[in-house]
C-alpha cells in the first residue's frame, strides 16, 4: 500500500511512529511542511523537516519534541556572549550540525529536496522525506506593532517570522492573518506529485490545520493533485475538547477565522478535499454535524500517549479509508 503523509513537526511525526507500526509493510511518503523555515547565523534550519527526521530515526528530544536528544547549548551561549542572537531561538550544538551540512550542501547547489534525502542516509527515518517543495516559503504571521502607534491611535501593525511569533511572543499576541510568503509562486518539489497520484490513501495527521498541513496545501497544485487522486483521503483531529492537545493551534486557525473544535477544522478543509475525519471519543457529540457537511466522521481516542495508542489511531484512519473507498 502506498501513503503519503502530509506533515508538520510533533504532531505529524508522532503519528508517523503509529502509522510505521500499523502499516509496516507501506510505502509512505511524507510532504513536509517547510514554511516553519527560517535562516539564522547564515544558516538554513528546518524545524519540521528535522523533527520528523530525527522522530522517526531516534535523535529526538522525547519530552521536548522537536530538537535533539542530549543536547547541549554551547554555540548558541558562546554566540550570546559575542552579542549575537537571536537568544530566544534554541538551537543546540548537536542540532547545529544538521544545518551547517544543509547549508553546505545548498550553497554547493543541491536542491532541498537531495539535501534531505541525504540527511535521511544518516537518519533512516523509514519513510521517503520529501519538503513540500524546492523554494522557499517563509510564513509570517501579521501581529499589532505597539511601537508604531497610527495618527488614530490604533496600532500599527508588522509582519513577524511565524518562529518569532510562535517562540519569542509564544503566540501572545494577536494574530491578523498568516501569510505562507512566497508559497504562490513555489514548485511542489520533485517526487511530490507523483506520489499523491501513485497513492493509495492520503492522510492528514494530527498537524496545525493552518501553519503546518495548510502551508503545504498552499503550495500551488498540491489540493488540485489530492482532490483529484480519486484516492480516500482521511484526517484525524489535532484538536480534542475544543482546544489543541499541545501548542497553540488555536490562536492561529482565529487568524483565519476558524474555531477551535473538532468540527470546524474538519469543515475548514471541507468535504471537496476530505473523505474522512477522525475526532476523539469525548468528541463524539460533532460526529452527526462533520457527516452532514459530507465528510465521513467516526470517533475513537486520539492521545497519542504512547506508541500502541498511535498505532490505534493509524489502523483506524485505514479502517475509514476502506469505508469510504
Ligand atoms: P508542530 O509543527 O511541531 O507544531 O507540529 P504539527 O503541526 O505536526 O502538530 C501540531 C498539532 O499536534 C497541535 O495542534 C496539537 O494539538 C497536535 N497534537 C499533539 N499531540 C497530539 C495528540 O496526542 N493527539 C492529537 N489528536 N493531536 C495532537
Ligand atoms: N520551539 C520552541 O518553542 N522554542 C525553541 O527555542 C525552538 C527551537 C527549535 C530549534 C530547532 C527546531 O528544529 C525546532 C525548534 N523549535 C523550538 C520548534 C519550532 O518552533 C517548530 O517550528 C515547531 O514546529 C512549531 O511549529
Ligand atoms: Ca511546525
Amino acid at each position: 500500500m502506498r501513503i503519503v503523509v502530509l506533515a508538520g513537526g510533533i504532531g505529524g511525526a508522532r503519528f508517523l511512529r503509529g502509522l510505521k507500526a500499523a502499516a509496516p509493510d507501506a510505502d509512505i511518503t511524507v510532504i513536509g511542511n517547510t514554511g516553519d523555515d527560517i535562516h539564522l547565523f547564515g544558516l538554513k534550519v528546518c524545524p519540521d523537516l528535522d523533527t520528523v527526521m530525527y522522530t522517526l530515526g531516534g535523535g529526538i528530544h522525547e519530552e521536548q519534541g522537536w530538537g535533539r536528544a542530549g543536547e547541549t547549548f554551547a554555540v548558541k551561549d558562546e554566540l550570546a556572549a559575542y552579542g549575537v542572537g537571536p537568544e530566544w531561538f534554541g538551537l543546540g550544538d548537536r542540532d547545529f550540525a544538521t544545518h551547517i551540512v544543509r547549508t553546505q550542501m545548498t550553497a554547493a547547489g543541491y536542491p532541498l529536496s537531495a539535501v534531505t534525502e541525504a540527511l535521511c542516509t544518516r537518519w533512516q527515518p523509514g519513510v521517503r522525506l520529501l519538503p513540500m517543495t524546492d523554494d522557499r516559503v517563509e510564513t509570517h504571521v501579521l501581529v499589532d506593532d505597539p511601537e508604531a502607534p497610527q495618527s488614530d491611535g490604533e496600532p500599527a501593525r508588522k509582519a513577524v517570522h511565524f518562529q518569532e511569533y510562535w517562540v519569542r511572543l509564544r503566540a501572545r499576541v494577536p494574530a491578523h492573518a498568516v501569510v505562507p510568503v512566497g508559497a504562490e509562486n513555489a514548485k511542489p518539489a520533485p517526487g511530490v506529485l507523483e506520489a499523491v497520484a501513485a497513492a493509495d490513501v492520503v492522510l492528514f495527521p494530527p498537524s496545525n490545520p493552518v501553519v503546518s498541513i495548510g502551508t503545504i496545501l498552499a503550495v500551488p497544485g498540491v489540493r488540485t493533485a489530492i482532490a483529484e487522486a480519486g484516492v480516500p483521503v482521511i484526517g484525524l483531529s489535532p484538536i480534542v475538547g475544543d482546544a489543541p492537545v499541545r501548542g497553540m493551534a488555536d490562536k492561529v486557525l482565529a487568524a483565519v477565522g476558524v474555531e477551535s473544535t473538532a468540527s470546524a477544522v474538519a469543515r475548514f478543509y471541507g468535504s471537496g478535499l476530505l473523505d474522512g475525519w477522525l475526532v476523539d471519543t469525548t468528541d463524539a457529540a460533532v460526529v452527526d454535524e462533520v457527516e452532514a457537511a459530507g465528510i465521513r466522521c467516526r470517533a475513537v481516542p486520539l492521545m497519542m500517549t504512547d506508541l500502541e495508542a498511535t498505532r490505534r489511531m493509524a489502523a483506524d484512519a485505514l479502517a475509514l479509508a476502506e469505508e469510504v473507498r
